[in-house]
């Protein structure tokens, strides 16, 4: 396997040259193990359990990692891109999705699944990762007016290109693939049902995903994919299939949320105040009438959010030092004084 073809460049050679452990990529990670490519071929490791002593990232799929004797993984080389949200619940961590991924398709279903304010989270994860945006709407098969929806939708995406495709009918499809090369690395990311799979697929041309049979239910359920694994297309560029989010929260800065609504950022140069939060101030340009009202809302809550972490963030670092400092303390008091 030549290392360059799945991704390989300076921003990682750069990151070992006075090592005498090999680089490998993470193709498939399953029940603790971790498919690694390399080189020679691929190998089936754990993760050096010194990993987590030495507070080293955990790899992830996608990770340029150093291996070790062939034995196990010994370090996570410093990542390009970074897909990662909050983690669920009330915890204040950062989760890794995925890493070194260079473009993003976002897939929603122009069936229920269509949400527009579910969208801009995803452009948000989506910029916030250093991962290119291309925002996919599948099953156009199932829609009246696929292209209002897709024109509708540009007007949300902040420059990110919208496809409007259909899987299993097999148009639009190798669109796609326009905007991936050799040696570049795409993820699908989604609701579950959504179709990433069969996307992944078709531009495969050969059933390697599971796929979610039609539940009579309706058009969301439980999801199939459970696993993250690289796939090498043929045109040879890559491509990650990753299992659908019940929930995302966002990791990301209050300061970035503006870049992921450019539609509000430019009224927003007309706004009197510099430092304007456009939330009824006088002479402020992003009104009620200037934007859609509940991309106005969605703009406001994703900012409060962002905000509350890092206030959540700011607590939980004020919390650890405290335990250091006692910690600390401690040790001082337990050393006999000379
Ligand atoms: N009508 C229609 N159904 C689709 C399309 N793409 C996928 N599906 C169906 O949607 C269901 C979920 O697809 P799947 O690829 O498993 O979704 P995933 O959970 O996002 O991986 C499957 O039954 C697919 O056959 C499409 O373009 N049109
Ligand atoms: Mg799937
Ligand atoms: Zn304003």
């Amino acid at each position: 396997m030549d290392l360059q073809q799945i991704g390989w460049n300076d921003f990682f050679a750069d990151q070992c040259r006075d090592t005498p452990y090999l680089p490998g990529r993470i193709a498939l990670i399953q029940r603790g193990y971790f498919t690694v490519w390399m080189k020679g071929g691929e190998l089936l490791l754990p993760a050096n359990a010194s990993l987590r002593r030495r507070g080293c990232d955990w790899p992830c799929i996608g990770d340029w990692v150093l291996v070790q004797e062939g034995s196990s993984i010994a370090s996570v080389l410093a990542r390009r891109t970074k897909l990662s949200r909050k983690q669920p619940g009330s915890q204040v961590g950062e989760q890794m999705l995925a890493a070194n991924v260079d473009v993003l398709f976002v897939v929603s279903g122009l069936d229920l699944d269509y949400n527009p304010r579910r969208l801009e989270r995803y452009v948000l994860l989506a910029n916030e990762s250093g991962a290119r945006p291309v925002l996919v709407l599948n099953k156009a098969d199932l829609c009246d007016e696929p292209s209002r929806i897709t024109s509708e939708t540009r007007k949300i995406s902040s420059g990110a290109p919208v496809l409007a495709i259909s899987a299993t009918e097999g148009w639009g499809v190798s669109e796609l693939a326009d905007y991936i090369g050799p040696g570049q690395t795409a993820a699908l990311i989604g609701s579950s049902g959504a179709g990433k799979s069969t996307i992944l697929n078709a531009l495969l041309g050969a059933p390697r995903q599971r796929t979610r049979q039609v539940s009579e239910a309706g058009s969301r359920g439980r999801h199939t994919t459970t696993q993250r694994e690289l796939f090498v297309m043929p045109d040879g560029s890559l491509l990650m299939d990753l299992p659908g989010l019940r929930e995302l929260q966002l990791w990301v800065e209050p300061g970035h949320i503006d870049s992921s609504f450019r539609d509000i950022a430019e009224l927003a140069q007309h706004c009197r105040f510099r430092n304007c939060t456009h939330d009824g101030e006088p002479g402020c340009a992003v009104t009620k009438g200037a934007i859609n009202e509940s991309r106005l809302r969605s703009y406001h809550k994703l900012q409060r959010e962002a905000e509350r972490l890092t206030w959540q963030q700011n607590i939980h670092a004020a919390l650890l030092e405290k335990k250091r400092i006692k910690a600390v303390e401690r040790s001082m008091r337990a050393r006999p004084a000379k």
